[in-house]
């Protein structure tokens, strides 16, 4: 279908999908089975100005917006989730900064970023605090021109990995959401260090660790935004990068669908292609629809966040809900679609099915998403 990108957009599309099908297909059943993370692949994405797209070009990006961003993680999420996850997560971290950092914190952070020089991190989650984020324990208290963090983040997307972490921690433990605050904190900080990295069912090409802080001294410049202001900066950071986890979606969904379709167009039983068996062709037909309608709500979803709406998080909620659904639906079908051939790691079906799970549950799980829209609904409606 046209969904008429500009030409621009297409070309960031088809850069995309160029790194996708040149460098990450031909290595991404290593990476899984080793647990590589994809070093070389990140420099050559920063090489071709991919990181630059969503940071404003007077910070040396691109200025481009979440559309933009969406299509390049759904080309690289086509090829291999464990990629485009390193790669969105590190807009996620970017996020706090780009939103609501001060111009001294933007000049010091986005064209490091912009660049790909330096990788980010987002550190919300915690052991006790997953679905319920406002559980967060670790807490960072003011001492002359230092704030002093200690505790742990579980289960952080690029941990180790990145050089740029923008944490949310207690200021006051008095005061629930509002007693949360974001900061930066830059790998090599004494008393910040990384827990052992987490063996996964899928996106193992990413890397997933623990952030503990021991009495962890920042300067108090790294504060972002105002103390208090934590956890809005933790849910606008998600408002914004909801959308592409959607994208992320739509991209493994699209994948698996094009292995399927190949399948089954060489798969000949009783005599014939199994494409050619309506059974098969109901199930190709739900998933090519199923596709679109997630690729048609994620450009919307980015476009209306792009448009500068201020309040964006029914939307982003639904992007990513409905996407991610799609994304564990079709890489399963496509399993199914191929059979026992589907099952074997020889072809890449399995490795999908297994990395699309992770959708359903990072950056607020399927069920906190419909928790999101129902709050939405009721607060308009009552
Ligand atoms: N934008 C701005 N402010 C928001 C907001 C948003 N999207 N969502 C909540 N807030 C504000 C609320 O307005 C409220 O402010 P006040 O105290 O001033 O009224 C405050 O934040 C607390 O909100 P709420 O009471 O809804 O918080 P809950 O503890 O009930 O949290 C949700 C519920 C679903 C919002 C939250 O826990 C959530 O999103 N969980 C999933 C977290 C997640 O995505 N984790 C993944 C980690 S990153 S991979």
């Amino acid at each position: 279908m046209d969904y008429f990108l500009t030409e621009e957009q297409a070309m960031i599309r088809d850069l995309a999908r160029q790194i996708a099908e040149e460098k990450i297909v031909p290595v991404r059943r290593e990476l899984d089975e080793k647990e590589e993370f994809p070093r070389e692949i990140m420099k050559m994405m920063a090489q071709a100005d991919l990181f630059g797209l969503f940071i404003p070009e007077e910070y040396g990006g691109l200025g481009k917006g979440s559309l933009e961003l969406c299509i390049a993680v759904e080309e690289l999420s086509r090829a291999c989730l464990g990629v485009s996850t390193t790669y969105a997560a590190n807009a996620l971290g970017s996020y706090p900064i780009l939103l609501f950092g001060s111009d001294e914190q933007k000049k010091k952070y986005l064209p490091d970023i912009a660049s790909g020089k330096r990788l980010v991190a987002f550190g919300l989650t915690e052991a006790n605090a997953g679905s319920d984020a406002a559980g967060i324990q670790t807490t960072a208290k003011l001492t002359g021109n230092e704030y002093v963090l200690n505790g742990t983040k579980q289960w952080i997307t690029n941990g180790g990995e990145a050089e740029v972490y923008t944490i949310i921690a207690l200021t006051d433990k008095t005061k629930g959401p509002r007693g949360a605050s974001a900061f930066i904190v830059e790998k090599g900080t004494k008393g910040f260090t990384f827990g052992k990295k987490e063996e996964k069912m899928g996106i193992r090409a990413s890397s997933t660790t623990e952030l503990i802080f021991e009495n962890c001294r920042i300067p108090k410049e790294n504060l972002i935004a105002k103390e208090g202001m934590g956890f809005v900066v933790a849910m606008k950071t998600l408002d914004n990068s909801r959308g592409g986890v959607g994208a992320q979606g739509v991209g493994v969904a699209q994948g698996a669908f094009e292995e399927a379709v190949k399948f089954a167009k060489q798969r000949v039983q009783f005599g014939h292609p199994v494409i050619s068996f309506q059974a098969v062709q109901h199930m190709l037909a739900d998933m090519a629809t199923d596709i679109e309608a997630a690729r048609a709500l994620v450009y919307a979803v980015a476009r209306f966040i792009d448009s500068g709406a201020k309040d964006v998080t029914k939307e982003s909620a639904m992007a990513k809900v409905f996407a991610t659904d799609v994304g564990m639906r079709v890489t399963t079908n496509a399993v199914q679609v191929m059979g026992g051939s589907g099952y074997m790691r020889e072809y890449p079906v399995e490795k999908m099915m297994r990395d699309a799970k992770i959708l359903q549950i990072y950056e607020g799980t399927n069920q906190i998403q419909r928790n999101v829209i129902g709050q939405a609904i009721t607060k308009k409606h009552k």
